[in-house]
């Protein structure tokens, strides 16, 4: 198993510049000596192509989802390229970019992994429809199209099929979700641990429930980390920080614990935007973070594909 960084400069899922410069800002900070310091076989896919286009070109596919075909399309690649590496028996680790990549990511890997699990860590829902939507942000839409809930074009991307069932997901650490989404969380099985919920219940509890529901019912794991899922007051270079979130030692607990299940086999780091950061300070934490998860992996799920 090698672990293969592909990166994904994309920012027109949250209309806002800076989250594309997140994968070589990672690059910038060491991320492949760091992983090779730790015994791994590291290798740089380097970054999926985004089509360039200008600010008038927001609405030139739809006339409410934002550059909706340019997100469709390096999502297609990013699924192709996750694919091609879950499939050779490598770990993906998709580093973004804003969180509309999920859907790219969770296509390819459910290719492999048709009965996947998705832990979503994130301040909000991701979980908007092209009815429920009130920015028109794709970022804020890729659980739900996992789902099989959204616009066809993404619902169906890459592959004509629903990536994830609902009550394969669990979605912890929100506090910031759309009314639309709300309603949709309440329709369906998906397993939400609020930030309310991880007060109340303690951190501790939803990782043994987490882990103890997916191991009985899923193949494997995939995490999409969302840097907002941590508190805006330790996490400034992020496009839509949240208070009252996880705090940083919180995060790293909590991706440890997946990261050791035996059951993990890609992730998602997303939503850091160095330009909006502070002498890149939510940078080396999620850097920080990113080596503790791997110093924490248990390749157990990969050494089983291996051997058949
Ligand atoms: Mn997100």
């Amino acid at each position: 198993m090698a672990i293969h960084i592909i990166g994904m400069p994309m920012n027109h899922g949250a209309d806002k510049n800076g989250a594309n410069l997140g994968p070589d800002k990672f690059r910038e900070l060491d991320i492949m000596d760091s992983l090779r310091d730790m015994g791994y076989e590291v290798c740089d896919l380097g970054n999926i192509e985004v089509t360039e286009v200008t600010d008038e070109q927001i609405h030139r596919c739809d006339s409410k989802l934002k550059y909706y075909d340019v997100v469709i399309d390096a999502n297609t690649k990013l699924a192709f390229k996750t694919y091609e590496s879950i499939s050779s028996g490598n770990f993906p680790l998709v580093l973004g970019g804003d969180h509309s990549l999920g859907m790219g990511s969770i296509a390819g890997v459910s290719k492999q992994f048709t009965n996947v699990g998705v832990v979503w860590i994130d301040a909000h829902g991701d979980m908007n429809t092209y009815e429920t939507t009130l920015t028109g942000n794709i970022h804020g839409m890729p659980l739900a199209a996992s789902m099989g809930k959204g616009p066809d074009k993404l619902v169906n991307l890459f592959e004509h099929r629903i990536k994830v069932k609902e009550e394969n997901v669990v979605h912890i650490a929100g506090r910031d979700l759309d009314p639309g989404e709300i309603e949709l969380l309440h329709n369906s099985k998906v397993n939400a641990y609020t930030m309310d919920r991880v007060r109340k219940l303690g951190l501790d509890r939803i990782i043994e429930e987490s882990i103890d529901y997916l191991r009985d019912r899923v193949d494997a794991i995939h995490v999409s980390f969302d840097i907002d899922s941590i508190d805006s007051n330790y996490v400034p270079g992020t496009g839509t920080p949240v208070r009252d979130g996880l705090t940083v030692e919180e995060a790293q607990k909590l991706l440890n614990a997946f990261a050791s299940s035996g059951m993990m086999v890609s992730l998602d780091f997303v939503e850091l935007n160095p330009l909006l950061d502070n002498e890149d300070e939510t940078a080396k934490i999620s850097m920080q973070l990113l080596k503790g998860i791997f110093a924490n992996y248990n390749t157990h799920i990969n050494n089983q594909l291996l051997l058949g």
